[in-house]
């Protein structure tokens, strides 16, 4: 299992991600990285924590399983965590001198299912608040460009505050104790319908092989995956990393995941950086010089 980096980041792949807020990243993970996370998904969906969903299912048994923090009871999940070159993807595309792991989350679909995830951007639903997020979104089998996940290049810029989708409302099976988000009160605009005219967003999404990644900024507007041929599954794998300036935040509109009760037994409170044993630093810049500030 490759823990270093299988080939440099470019000067204009980190450019690149803070200007569109999103780049795919091919060849980063080794076939036995792919061979664990699998494993652990096996597992995941065998023994989910009390916060897993079912996002969707049809009278044709087709369904999507989502879960998250879930890497605690998960030793795969775990050694990717700490052991995998993501943290220092992430900190090499951020340019931060730090890396703290935020969350697992896992998306299974399983073949032919056409559920799409509904666009959104992660940050607003999230216990903490800054630019320095990133995302690593892992497909563990091959998945084609209009199964992907699609982005709108730029829109970490974007300075709007949407009425986001409330995925607390995806409960095909009834499951009530889940995080629920309410944007009305502070939603300056409905979310744009992105899908009726992709063209003028500049969607992008792309073919993707395991062992590529995508990497994306904590507020790009995502999502549009699903659509699988009848022959086709998707297994994602997703982590979530915090650099320099991420801050504890409570929303009063609500959180998803909402963290805060685990995080105020931890000691953690708003305005602090991530930390303890729930969110490891996992990576430290040798020889850190500020250079260049992008939020
Ligand atoms: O894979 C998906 O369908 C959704 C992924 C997503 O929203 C995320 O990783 O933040």
């Amino acid at each position: 299992m490759n823990s270093g980096l299988l080939r440099t980041i470019t000067p204009d792949e980190v450019e690149t991600y803070h200007r569109d807020g999103v780049l795919l990243l091919s060849g980063m993970f080794d076939k036995d990285w792919i061979e664990l996370l699998n494993k652990g998904i096996d597992t995941n969906i065998k023994t989910p924590t009390r916060r897993s969903r079912i996002w969707y299912k049809d009278t044709s048994g087709r369904s999507m399983f989502y879960d998250h923090t879930a890497w605690q009871n998960i030793d795969e999940y775990k050694k990717f965590i700490f052991n995998s070159p993501a943290a220092k993807i992430c900190g090499r595309l951020m340019g931060s001198a730090t890396i703290n792991f935020f969350f697992d989350s896992v998306f299974v679909r399983s073949t032919g299912t056409q559920f799409e995830t509904p666009w959104h951007q992660d940050e607003p639903y999230w216990s903490v608040e800054g630019y320095d997020a990133c995302s690593i979104w892992m497909p563990l089998v091959p998945v084609k460009k209009k199964s992907s996940l699609s982005f709108v290049p730029g829109s970490h810029r974007w300075k709007t505050v949407f009425k986001q989708y409330n995925f607390g409302d995806l409960n095909p099976v009834g499951k009530k104790n889940v995080d629920q988000v309410d944007f009305s009160d502070i939603a300056e605009q409905e979310l744009p319908n992105i899908n009726a005219d992709p063209e003028r967003f500049g969607v992008v999404s792309w073919d993707i092989q395991p062992g590529d990644c995508i990497a994306f900024n904590g507020r790009t507007m995502h999502g549009g995956s699903g659509k699988l041929d009848d022959d086709c599954e998707l297994r994602v794998f997703t982590t979530k990393w915090a650099g320099d300036d991420i801050r504890i935040k409570f929303r009063d509109y609500g959180m998803d995941p909402d963290h805060s009760v685990e995080m105020i037994e931890k000691g953690l409170k708003p305005g602090d950086c991530l930390g303890t044993d729930m969110y490891p630093r996992i990576w430290t810049r040798i020889n850190y010089k500020k250079i260049k500030k992008h939020s």
